[in-house]
């Protein structure tokens, strides 16, 4: 099989386009297995296999630089440069990972999957190469989704005011996980369903065949001519203006047309788009039939990941958030990009005039929060807790500052396993808990997370955010679930040791307490339930004990025990205190469980601590 056979890009060249149809074929297979077994982002990748091929038949990587927004739909990229072997343990624990990554390949040099960054490493990359006069070409693949995001606009900016030489693949399959909401967007679809445009087309080519091939003014050959002509008559006025020259749109799925406006591209000087059009799922008839968002990413089994597990935290959210929109009409949802992973669905069902969708865009989403709570509204945004980091300043100095009651929804917060280093969510208490005035809760069960919205709504005082972690929540008894602003103490021990377990680290204090009560230690045990402001009865209570030990799933460094640490010493309490957490570095892909153990978050690995500091 010519797949299997692959050890990189130059083994691509030579080939006829029956041989590269074979080989989009293998390669759309083993996606599909890939996903199957472990899960992965399949609509993404299953679009953009013929565009990958004809940018490594085209561009000769690793000295040209090609460059992945986001960097999920990398697979393909990753197949082609002799990485056919390792894919078959893609998002496993110290297999491939699921985004580019430098440590595994020189092809490979970004891995921040963060979206909307590439423009501005193509413009920092394209400024070193000019400087040093070394003749390579920078290539950024960014979709039409990412190019939503406020960084991808400045990045353009500045590469068509500097003039610097990039090739920019706008790979428009018209969706970010959701249809992407950008006018751009639309009417880049308009032209691509106008007929007049399609006829239009054929008839500039048919000109362009026939002009002369007159000296320089021309161009450098028909196919440059033909370039510079429906340049020349179909501007893209968006892009021309930013000084950024337009080609397209192009048939994503053919590899001779993709190559030829790639050949093509490499003749101009100064940045130049390549838009080319592709079709999200392509070659698997339920992700190209999901109208949800082509099954942009899907769990083992193929199982899509948009659907929200009963019994999750997200699940609790998401139901809960229906009821406060019937009691709540000023109460709005907004989403960047994601409204079904996030769970917003069912409200905007219900709600679709109160479920704003603002694209791959955190930071705006904040800012406008805070007018719409100037304005009168109450702004709940859902997110997942990584990508709150990107609008961190907006946090701080426009809703914090301005004192305005947004509530922020965070998904996913602590280590979230197969997605690796950029999308663990554990910077967020260490951010929020800066922030004044904030209210940050961590609940420990479904049940939590519906009283702690519904005790949101109530505080309109500043900021709210309520954070959980991926996947199935604990179910807990009425009486087991807290109230307001106080911490909720679920055992008074022997006077020993005081467990506090932020979120669902909580399960994590509870078993290793019963593993000290075997071993005859009464453990005090909290669910704190406030990050910040603790429960001053609780910081007193804890204080008369020998040793605190807090446990959280972020940065142990600056988190939610560093200020449990804090109150304690404000009060001169003369017990020990230690903060469990996760070290200060950047967490690879993994089983999150195995994650947790790894860093001493689990029972066992919490009761040995005791142990040994007792
Ligand atoms: C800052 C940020 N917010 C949200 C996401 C989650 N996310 C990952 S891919 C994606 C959609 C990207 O759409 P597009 O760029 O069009 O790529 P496609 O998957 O459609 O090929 C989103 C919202 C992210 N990676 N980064």
């Amino acid at each position: 099989m010519l797949l299997d056979a692959l050890t990189g890009p130059e083994d691509l060249r030579g080939r006829s386009l029956d041989e590269l149809a074979d080989l989009a074929d293998q390669i759309r297979h083993a996606i599909i297995e890939s996903v199957n077994e472990h899960g992965g982002h399949l609509g993404s990748n299953l679009g953009a296999v013929e565009l990958t091929i004809a940018l490594h038949r085209v561009f000769r990587s690793p000295h040209d630089v090609i460059l992945w927004d986001t960097g999920h739909q990398a697979y393909v990229h990753k197949m082609l440069t002799g990485r056919v072997e390792g894919f078959r343990n893609l998002r496993q624990g110290g297999g491939l990972s699921g985004y580019p990554s430098r440590a595994e390949s020189e092809h490979d040099w970004i891995e921040n999957s963060h979206a909307s960054t590439v423009l501005s490493y193509a413009h920092g990359l394209a400024t070193a190469f000019h400087a040093k006069d070394e003749r390579r070409q920078v290539v950024a693949v960014i979709g039409d989704g990412a190019l939503t995001g406020g960084m991808a606009f400045e990045g353009l900016n500045n590469l068509g005011h500097s003039g610097r030489d990039a090739i920019i693949v706008l790979n428009d399959n018209g969706r970010s996980y959701a249809p992407t909401v950008s006018k751009l967007s639309e009417s880049l679809v308009k032209i691509r369903n106008n007929p007049t445009y399609m006829r239009r087309q054929a008839k500039i080519e048919e000109i362009a065949e026939r002009i002369p091939r007159v000296g320089e003014q021309i161009g450098r050959g028909l196919k440059m001519s033909k370039a510079a002509v429906r340049e020349m008559w179909e501007p893209s006025a968006f892009f021309e203006d930013l000084g950024v020259r337009y080609m397209g749109p192009f048939d994503g799925h053919d590899i001779e047309s993709v190559e030829e406006a790639l050949q093509n591209a490499k003749e101009f000087e100064g940045p130049v788009v390549v838009h080319v059009l592709t079709q999200k799922g392509r070659g698997y008839a339920p992700a190209e039939q999901d109208d949800v968002k082509n099954m942009h990413d899907a769990k083992p089994g193929l199982e899509d990941l948009g659907s929200i597990k009963e019994g999750s935290y997200t699940a609790a959210f998401s139901e809960t958030l229906v009821k406060l929109g019937d009691q709540h009409p000023e109460l709005v949802a907004i989403t960047a990009a994601m409204p079904d992973s996030t769970g917003l669905l069912p409200f905007r069902e219900r709600f679709p005039d109160r479920c704003i969708d603002v694209g791959i865009a955190e930071q705006h989403a904040v800012t406008a929060a805070t007018g719409m709570a100037m304005g009168g509204l109450r702004p709940l945004i859902a997110l997942y807790a990584t990508f709150l980091t990107r609008a961190f300043d907006q946090v701080n100095l426009d809703v914090g500052l301005h004192g305005q009651p947004v509530i922020f929804c965070l998904d996913r917060a602590g280590i979230t396993g197969p997605d690796g280093a950029s999308h663990h969510g554990i910077l967020d208490l260490v951010l929020l808990t800066k922030v004044p005035g904030m209210t940050v809760f961590a609940p420990s069960s479904y049940q939590e997370i519906q009283q702690m919205m519904t005790d949101a709504m109530d505080l309109t005082d500043g900021p709210v955010a309520i954070r959980w972690s991926r996947g199935k929540a604990a179910h807990v008894e009425d009486n087991e679930v807290g109230t307001g602003l106080r911490a909720r103490k679920i055992a008074t021990g022997d006077g020993s040791v005081a467990l506090l377990g932020f979120g669902q680290m909580l399960s994590a204090v509870q078993g290793a307490a019963e593993l000290l009560a075997a071993e005859g230690i009464d453990a005090t045990i909290y669910d704190p339930r406030l990050v910040v402001p603790l429960d001053p009865e609780m910081i007193n209570d804890i204080a008369s004990h020998q040793l605190v030990v807090s446990v959280e799933d972020g940065l142990r460094i600056g988190g939610a025990g560093a200020g449990v640490r804090d109150s304690l010493g404000d009060r001169d309490a003369a017990c020990r205190v230690r903060v469990l957490g996760v070290p200060t570095e950047y967490v690879p892909h993994g089983d999150p469980d195995e994650i947790h153990a790894s860093f001493g978050l689990n029972a066992e690995g919490i009761a040995a601590r005791v142990r040994k500091l007792l």
